[in-house]
């Protein structure tokens, strides 16, 4: 894809789009929640779609001239259903946070109760902290993760819900490195009678591969974005029962959206078709078996990741045993200044602040969709390494780089 017609009319955006393909191309994308969406996809999204108002939904729109805008809603719904087995699918939300409040407009009145996993335990923003809707809207309380294992604290979730009596336990996260045993949060919820909404953001690729287990079917509520590790381009999605799915469209639109993002919509479809092409299930194994050869690599090098390891894509490194004076935003600097861009993260039983946490955590979508195997991720494990060990030593840094610059310019990515 090139940006000459942008060019001709504004440089100036066309220097900031090609600085950022070049960005790309030259860094090792390592945000466990980013990934590279196919040049189809990004075709898709940057179609005539963008024009169209198509409020409503497929054969029932608000506006005349749909009849693309549902041939493409409808594909991406048939290929969601497909791909995750559910009844029914709503491909408007335009993000995962956007899809979170349909979900609880959908069904709760404000003042309702929301337990859900702590922010800085792996949770989201939006599945109830202070500084979003969801925390103020709704009264939230939050479950942790077990201090000594750090895999969710089930028992403890129980409890919780038996004394707090919520309207709707939410699990799926953002942060946590482990398989979550949904069906186990569904018997809490349960006891509680409770809804259970699975937020699968981070995961949507691993689930519709198999390769973790599903909450369709288990959960009320399903939501998820689609441009982690599904590639189907930025937005988000909401699955449920048939019994729910009037409410989750109202509560959409009109409830919560106007018009949907139609050329989003459209990369999507494209997104979804071809992760129903059997090789995906293939990059959805690597991607895992990447982030279990990257977190056993750091830990080889006497890092400490929180629950001792990984059963997904990401891995959550609390720098604080082995490197104490070392903060995760100095490692995160550091390292976007060696190509490798992560993100400080906040650890369980975090004793920073929220911008200057004690962790990092790095994801391996994005490097999968590049090309890396296990052998290349212990490598990047290697290079991460040298970096945490001397954040502030500019040589090492500099070799780390051209180090990096060698690994990008074998595993390419856009032309
Ligand atoms: N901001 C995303 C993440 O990095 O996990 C979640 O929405």
């Amino acid at each position: 894809m090139t940006y000459d017609t942008v060019r001709e009319t504004d440089p100036a955006v066309a220097d900031a789009l090609e600085g950022e393909r070049a960005r790309q191309n030259d860094t090792l994308a390592m945000i466990a929640s980013e990934n590279h969406v196919s040049e189809a996809v990004m075709e898709a999204q940057s179609s005539e779609l963008t024009n169209k108002y198509a409020e409503g939904y497929p054969g029932e729109r608000y506006y005349g001239g749909c009849e693309y805008a549902d041939d493409v809603e409808e594909l991406a719904i048939e290929r969601a259903q497909e791909l995750w087995g559910a009844d029914h699918v709503n491909v408007q939300p335009h993000s995962g946070s956007q899809a979170n409040m349909g979900v609880y407009l959908a069904v709760l009145d404000p003042g309702d109760k929301i337990l859900s996993l702590d922010l800085t335990h792996g949770g989201h923003l939006s599945h109830g902290h202070p500084a979003n809707f969801a925390g103020q809207v709704y009264e939230v309380e939050q479950y942790e993760v077990d201090a000594e294992t750090g895999y969710i604290d089930y028992e403890g979730l129980a409890d919780h819900a038996e004394e707090f009596d919520p309207d709707i336990i939410v699990s799926g996260y953002s942060a946590y490195p482990r398989e979550v045993d949904f069906e186990r949060i569904q018997e809490t919820a349960d006891a509680a009678d409770a809804y259970h909404l699975a937020d699968i953001a981070h995961i949507t690729g691993l689930v519709a591969a198999g390769v973790h287990e599903s909450p369709v079917g288990v959960a009320d509520f399903v939501t998820g974005s689609t441009h982690k590790t599904i590639r189907a381009g930025r937005g988000g999605i909401i699955m449920c029962e048939e019994e729910y799915a009037d409410d989750v469209d109202a509560a959409v639109f009109p409830g919560s959206q106007g018009g949907p993002l139609m050329h989003n919509v459209a990369g999507k479809a494209v997104g979804f078709g071809e992760a129903l092409d059997p090789e995906f299930e293939a990059y959805a194994e690597q991607t895992v078996a990447n982030a279990k050869a990257l977190g056993d690599r750091l830990q080889e090098h006497g890092l400490d990741l929180v629950s001792d390891g990984t059963d997904n894509h990401l891995v959550l490194v609390d720098l604080r045993p082995s490197h104490p004076d070392t903060t995760g935003k100095a490692v995160e600097e550091a390292l976007e200044d060696a190509g490798i861009v992560l993100n400080a993260n906040t650890v369980p039983g975090e004793t920073r602040s929220a911008f200057n946490p004690s962790g990092i955590r790095a994801g391996t979508p994005a490097l999968t969709t590049r090309g890396f195997d296990e052998d290349a991720c212990r490598e990047v494990a290697d290079l991460i390494y040298d970096v945490v060990d001397a954040p502030g030593d500019e040589d090492v840094v500099a070799k780390v780089g051209d180090r990096v610059d060698e690994l990008t310019d074998e595993y390419t990515l856009y032309e």
